[in-house]
C-alpha cells in the first residue's frame, strides 16, 4: 500500500535592520499560521541562537557595546562564528521541515553577510562573506522588512548592543539590498502598521506554503 509522504514545511526568513519589526512579526506570523484552520503548523527559530556554545561567544561579542574592538573577536572570526551558529542548526531545521512543519526564522545568512560587509574592512568582501554560508538550506522566501534607518532609530534607543548606530545601520541596509535575490525575496514596507504588515506577510506566507509542495530543499548560494 502507498503511504502518503507529508509535504514538507516551508522555510520563511525575516530580515531587516535593527528595529524593523522582525521579532514582533516573526512571533505574529507563527501565531497566525497556527491559528489557520487546516494543516499548517509553524514554529519559530532565530539567529544568532545565543543558547549554544557558539551562541555564548556571539552574545558576549554583541553585548560589548563600546564597539572599540579592543580586546574583542576579530572580524573574520566573528563572521565564521555566526555561520557556525547556523551550520550547527541545520540537522534540526531539516528534520523539522521534512516532518511538514514550517519554520519562521528571525535573521539568517543574509544578516551574516550584510552586517559583516557593512564594516567595510579589507577581506570582508561580499563573496567571502557569502562563501562560508553556501550550502545551508535555502529559504523558500525572504521577507525583507524595509525601513528608512531614521524611522527605525526613532522607534527605540539604539546603543544597547554593538552595531546599533544609525550610520552603520544605513550601510547594513545597503548591503541587504545589494544581495537581495529577486527570485525569492519580498521587499516589504515596514513603516506600515503592525497589523497591516502582519496581514500582508500572512497572505504571502500562505501562498508560499501552498507552492512548496513537492519542491525539494535547495542549498543556498550554490
Ligand atoms: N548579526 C546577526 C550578525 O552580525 N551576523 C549574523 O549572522 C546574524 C544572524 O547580530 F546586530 C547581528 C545583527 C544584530 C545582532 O541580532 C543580533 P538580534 O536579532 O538583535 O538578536
Ligand atoms: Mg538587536
Amino acid at each position: 500500500t502507498l503511504v502518503a509522504t507529508p509535504r514538507r514545511g516551508t522555510l520563511i526568513v525575516i530580515e531587516g535592520v535593527d528595529r524593523s519589526g522582525k521579532s514582533t512579526q516573526a512571533a505574529s506570523l507563527v501565531a497566525r499560521l497556527n491559528a489557520l484552520s487546516g494543516a499548517v503548523t509553524a514554529v519559530s527559530m532565530r539567529f544568532p541562537d545565543r543558547t549554544t556554545q557558539t551562541g555564548k561567544l556571539i552574545d558576549a561579542y554583541l553585548t560589548q557595546k563600546d564597539g572599540t574592538d579592543g580586546d574583542s573577536i576579530d572580524d573574520r572570526t566573528i563572521h565564521l562564528l555566526f555561520a557556525a551558529n547556523r551550520a550547527e542548526a541545520m540537522v534540526q531545521l531539516r528534520k523539522t521541515l521534512m516532518t511538514g512543519t514550517s519554520v519562521v526564522v528571525d535573521r539568517y545568512a543574509f544578516s551574516g553577510v550584510a552586517y559583516t560587509h557593512a564594516k567595510g574592512a579589507a577581506g570582508l568582501d561580499i563573496e567571502w562573506c557569502m562563501a562560508v554560508d553556501a550550502g545551508i538550506i535555502r529559504p523558500d522566501v525572504v521577507f525583507f522588512l524595509d525601513i528608512p534607518t531614521d524611522v527605525a532609530a526613532s522607534r527605540g534607543e539604539f546603543g544597547q548592543e554593538r552595531y546599533e548606530r544609525q550610520d552603520f545601520q544605513e550601510k547594513v541596509r545597503t548591503a541587504f539590498l545589494d544581495i537581495a535575490d529577486k527570485a525569492y525575496w519580498k521587499i516589504l514596507d515596514a513603516r506600515q502598521s503592525k497589523d497591516a504588515l502582519g496581514e500582508e506577510m500572512l497572505h504571502l506566507a500562505v501562498t508560499e506554503i501552498l507552492k512548496t509542495e513537492n519542491k525539494p530543499l535547495q542549498p543556498l548560494w550554490q
